[in-house]
């Protein structure tokens, strides 16, 4: 296992960056046609982030909806989009040129930026369908560490979508195979309601150094959403754009361990196309308002999880960020 982020700042990078992102692209799956558009991409985005950003991440991984790679940057941020993605265009202080090739490489192509706040440019090649609400996630492993023990999954049973985000206890190896643990019991239990895989996560997770979880789940055409969450995972829901967010409470404790009293419900929320839930580990700060970043929920659900992740990211634990989108994307 190798993280799946490199950071990218001077000319000799791009080829580690192209490597890095090469190695994800065989990972998923994709024909070697497309791991070669893959590389190209990638060898822009390193490109870019060397030449125009100051340096920033180049994230590759298999989101849900595809393998994806995210350029991450706290730069000053690309005054005029729509000029930069044409081929050639490049002033000094934007990310520039190059950008056009990144969209023609990809299957989907979003980008992100705000004055001295910095930029996301997001590619991906489709691996899977997207079916009523979509998703976007990204988790990155905390400092010196190869493996994240935060994970994330989405699983689709009969009318209905489930996303789990899960911070296994510490970071590390055992944190990891702790979330691993929660991702395969998640992917077991298709069509059990929140509270019921809660159940499942408790006794499964007996063994492992345990974890804080929280899951959510849309039944598509109910106009509602059913959360639970036990441990330290934040979760945000704005019922439409226009929306403040509020805060869905988790209660206290660590998932397989035992001795604390679990929910003893689900809470119910509406949920419509414009709707939007946001989860985050404890890496990420809970001190973020999407407020600050007017326009960031137009924007694709890994976008919109990256951007979240980026900003904040305490850079001192594993992170993981989902964003859930209502059908609209
Ligand atoms: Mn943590």
């Amino acid at each position: 296992m190798t993280r799946p982020d490199l950071w990218v700042d001077q000319p000799g990078h791009v080829g580690p960056a192209r490597a890095l992102a090469v190695r994800a692209a065989r990972a998923a799956g994709l024909p070697q046609a497309t791991v070669d558009r893959v590389a190209l991409a990638a060898t822009e985005l390193a490109s870019n982030l060397v030449r125009h950003a100051g340096g920033g991440s180049l994230v590759a991984h298999h989101g849900p909806a595809g393998m994806e790679l995210l350029s991450l940057d706290l730069g000053p941020g690309i005054a005029r989009i729509s000029e930069s993605m044409r081929d050639g265009f490049s002033t000094a202080g934007t990310l520039g040129a190059g950008l056009g090739t990144v969209r023609r490489a990809a299957d989907e192509f979003d980008l992100f930026s705000l004055p001295d706040a910095g930029t996301v440019v997001l590619a991906r090649w489709r691996t899977a369908e997207r079916l009523g609400p979509v998703v976007g996630a990204v988790g990155l492993p905390a400092p010196g560490e190869e493996v994240s023990g935060d994970a994330w999954t989405v699983v689709r049973g009969a009318g209905l979508l489930t996303v789990l985000v899960c911070d296994g206890l510490g970071h590390g190896p055992a944190a990891a195979a702790a979330s691993r643990r929660a991702v395969a019991l998640a992917r077991e239990h298709p069509d059990a309601d929140p509270l019921t895989l809660l159940g499942a996560l408790r006794t499964g997770l007996v063994g492992t150094r345990g974890a804080a979880v929280a899951v959510a789940q849309v039944h598509h055409g109910t106009g509602r959403l059913r959360f639970v969450g036990m441990g330290n995972v934040s979760a945000r829901l704005y019922a439409d754009r226009t929306s403040s967010g509020r805060r869905l409470v988790s209660r206290p404790g660590i998932v397989g361990a035992g001795q604390a009293r679990p929910p003893v419900a689900d809470t119910v929320h509406p949920w419509g196309q414009e709707s939007l839930l946001v989860l985050a580990t404890d890496g990420a700060s809970e001190r973020w308002s999407l407020d600050d970043w007017p326009g960031l929920t137009d924007h694709d659900p890994t976008t919109v999880a990256a951007w979240v992740l980026w900003h904040a990211n305490r850079r001192r634990d594993d992170v993981c960020v989902l964003a859930l989108a209502g059908a609209r994307w």
